[in-house]
C-alpha cells in the first residue's frame, strides 16, 4: 500500500490518511463574505480528504483583498460557516479554515471607508488585484505604526476564536505568498525599523506573536501555519537569505507544538525548484528545524506525491488542482484510478459550474458525469 494511506495523528486531530485539500481561493462568497449553499455541497463533495484546509479567508474587514472572498470575524459569517463544517463532519471529514490578511495586496475599494491598505512598509507592489470594477492596480498601502500592532494580533486571534465557533477543527495561518505576514518576514519588503524590522528575529516576531495568541485560544494542536519561502508571486523578491530566515522562523515556532508546518515549494503552479534560484532552497534542512507534522505542496501527484512520503521529505501532501477537478481525489489515488484536469477558466468567481459539478467515479470506478 502506498504511505498515502497511513493514518496519522496532526495536532489534535487523527487522520485517515495523508492527503490535504490545500486552500483555494475560488471568489464565491455570497453577500456579507459568507459561505452559502454552494460552498457546503463543495467542501461536502471533498470530505474524503484526510483534512480539508479551507479557502483564504479573511480575519477582518481589513484583510480583504479580492472581491467575493468570504471572512471569519462577525457573527453571520459563523453561522454560515458552520453550515459547511456540520456538512464535512456528517460524511466524516475535517476542516480548518484558512486565516488570511492581505497586507498590501488589495485596492481601497475593498476596504471600509475606502482605506489604504496596511502593510509593513507603504511601498507599493507593481499588481493587480480583481475588484468590483474588474482588474485594478492594488492601492498605495500604508505601513502600520508598531502600536496598531496588538490590535492585529487580536484579529488573528479573534478570528480563530470564531473559527471554532462556526466547528472547524482548527486553523491554518497564511503566512505566504507574499501577504501582509511575509511582507513582515521578507527583507525585500519590510523596511521598517522598531521590534517588527531590521533583524531575523525583529522580522519574524509578528508571525511568532500571532501564532502564540492563536495556541493561547484554541490550541496549538488545532494551529498550523503555511509559508513559501521562494516564491515571487505578487510582484515580491526573495529575502536576500530565505535559508536562514525560514529555519529561524520554523525553530522558533516548533516549541509552540502546532498541528503542522505547510510549505509551498517554489512558487505555486510552477516549479519546486525555479532555476533561477541563486542557491537550491534546502527544504530537508528546513523540516529538520520543525519536531511535528510536515506537510509539502506544489504539482504532487499520483506518483510523486507517495515517493515524497516514503523519502521522509513530507509526512502530509497538500493537493490544489487535483481537488478542484475531482472531488473523489482520495479514492481515485486509492484506485490509481485516472484525473479530471481541471478548466482554470472557473477558478476564480461564478456560480456551480467548474466548483460543484465535476464527476465522481460510479461504484465500479468509471467516470459519471
Ligand atoms: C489566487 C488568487 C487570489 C488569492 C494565495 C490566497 O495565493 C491566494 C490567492 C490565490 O495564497
Amino acid at each position: 500500500m502506498t504511505p498515502l494511506f497511513d493514518p496519522i495523528q496532526v495536532g489534535d486531530l487523527e487522520l485517515p490518511n495523508r492527503i490535504v485539500m490545500a486552500p483555494l481561493t475560488r471568489n464565491r462568497a455570497v453577500a456579507g463574505l459568507k459561505p452559502g449553499a454552494l460552498q457546503v455541497e463543495y467542501y461536502r463533495q471533498r470530505a474524503s480528504a484526510g483534512l480539508i484546509i479551507s479557502e483564504a479567508t479573511q480575519i477582518s474587514p481589513m484583510g480583504q483583498g479580492y472581491l467575493d472572498t468570504p471572512g471569519i470575524y462577525d457573527s453571520a459569517q459563523v453561522a454560515a460557516w458552520k453550515q459547511v463544517t456540520d456538512a464535512v463532519h456528517a460524511v466524516g471529514g475535517r476542516i480548518f479554515v484558512q486565516l488570511w490578511h492581505v497586507g498590501r495586496i488589495s485596492h481601497s475599494s475593498l476596504l471600509p471607508d475606502a482605506a489604504a491598505p496596511v502593510s509593513s512598509t507603504d511601498r507599493r507592489p507593481n499588481v493587480q488585484t480583481f475588484a468590483a470594477e474588474g482588474f485594478v492596480d492594488v492601492s498605495a498601502p500604508r505601513a502600520l505604526r508598531d502600536e496598531e500592532i496588538p490590535a492585529l494580533i487580536e484579529d488573528y486571534r479573534h478570528a480563530a476564536r470564531c473559527a471554532r465557533e462556526a466547528g472547524f477543527d482548527g486553523v491554518e495561518v497564511h503566512a505566504a505568498n507574499n501577504y501582509l505576514l511575509e511582507q513582515f518576514l521578507r527583507d525585500s519588503v519590510n523596511d521598517r525599523t522598531g521590534p517588527y524590522g531590521g533583524s531575523i528575529f525583529n522580522r519574524a516576531r509578528l508571525v511568532v506573536e500571532i501564532m502564540q495568541a492563536i495556541a493561547a485560544e484554541i490550541g496549538a494542536g488545532r494551529t498550523g501555519i503555511r509559508i513559501s519561502p521562494m516564491t515571487t508571486f505578487n510582484d515580491t523578491a526573495r529575502d536576500s537569505d530565505p535559508q536562514a530566515l525560514f529555519e529561524h522562523l520554523v525553530a522558533r515556532l516548533d516549541p509552540l507544538g502546532l498541528a503542522y508546518v505547510h510549505v509551498i515549494q517554489g512558487e505555486t503552479g510552477g516549479p519546486r525548484y525555479p532555476d533561477d534560484a541563486e542557491r537550491p532552497f534546502d527544504y530537508a534542512a528546513l523540516k529538520a528545524c520543525f519536531d511535528g507534522p510536515w506537510m509539502l505542496n506544489n504539482g504532487y501527484g499520483p506518483e510523486d506525491a507517495p515517493q515524497a512520503l516514503a523519502a521522509g521529505e513530507a509526512d502530509l501532501i497538500a493537493f490544489g488542482r487535483p481537488f478542484i477537478s475531482n472531488p473523489d481525489l482520495v479514492r481515485r489515488l486509492r484506485e490509481g484510478a485516472p484525473l479530471t484536469p481541471p478548466n482554470p477558466e472557473t477558478f476564480y468567481g461564478g456560480g456551480a459550474e467548474g466548483y460543484t459539478d465535476y464527476p465522481t467515479l460510479d461504484a465500479d470506478g468509471a467516470v459519471e458525469s
